[in-house]
């Protein structure tokens, strides 16, 4: 094979595998009460200063929401994972637990443009004024369940509560699994397969979307911790193919200009 070409297809088989979005976060190198992890995540909130990182009997997570620390919104925005391009699917992998005598009110996972006021909760953090959004969100107060929502609206509801642990429990942090991909959304939680092959079509990923939970409570309150966050994302192929030709060539232009 003639070497250019080699050197061409190398390209695009390294490019193609940089292009994807990976974030990972355990938790456990932050300092307990820290609100800054040093990777480019944001960590913000409204009403009581209380989402920080928490030691939790040695294993460190992120507390979003405090028991008896009423009316706070607490936001995990990870930084952008593919900047200057846009995704087509992700697998989201993360660890999630709640403690509470009466909890509420609950706590999304999101994708899409982060407005810029804190704000969301259980349904999601879609702003009209921001832009669209996929969120699943997690009910802990009256209509308890799990819902998939496209820009603020309900595609997909569960009446699968989350699991509530009392104060005094050890409790026991719950895998959750998302995954997009063909504009389909799947949830799993707690070992069970919640939502499959969700239509989500309403959503269109957009340059400079991002990743976040965004977790609130009310007049009632629940400790909710967050942890083994792990995101990939699956980049638009337009963009992985053109950075992948731009890679190539220039592969190809310095081996000829400099060979
Ligand atoms: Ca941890
Ligand atoms: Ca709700
Ligand atoms: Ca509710």
């Amino acid at each position: 094979m003639n070497k250019y070409i080699t050197l061409l297809l190398m390209g695009i088989v390294v490019t193609g595998s940089v292009q994807a979005g990976n974030y990972s976060q355990n938790f456990n190198t932050a300092a307990h009460d820290a609100r800054d992890l040093d990777d480019g995540s944001v960590i913000r909130h409204s009403g009581a200063d209380v989402t920080r990182v928490y030691d939790n009997n040695g294993d460190k997570a992120l507390l979003m929401t405090q028991e008896n620390a009423g009316e706070t919104t607490g936001q995990y925005i990870l930084p952008d994972l593919d900047a200057g391009g846009s995704i087509v699917g992700f697998t989201a992998t993360y660890q999630m637990m709640i403690k509470s005598a009466n909890p509420a009110d609950g706590y999304s996972f999101n994708f899409g443009a982060i407005p810029s006021a804190v704000g969301g909760g259980e349904d999601g953090m879609y702003d009209s004024g921001a832009g669209p959004m996929l969120s699943v969100g997690w009910d802990t107060h009256s209509d308890t369940g799990i819902d998939i929502f496209v820009n603020g609206q309900s595609v997909a509801h569960s009446g699968t509560a989350p699991t509530i642990f009392g104060n005094d429990d050890l409790g026991n942090f719950e895998n959750v699994t998302i995954t997009y991909a063909n504009d389909r959304l799947a949830v799993s939680y707690a070992g069970s397969l919640i939502f499959d092959d969700i239509d989500v079509s309403g959503f269109t990923a957009s340059v400079g979307d991002q990743f976040a939970f965004a977790a609130r409570t009310g007049g009632s309150t629940e400790n909710l911790w967050i942890d083994n966050v792990n995101v990939t994302t699956v980049p638009e192929p337009a963009t992985a193919s053109l950075m992948a030709l731009v890679a190539g060539l220039g592969f190809l232009i310095r081996r000829h200009f400099m060979s």
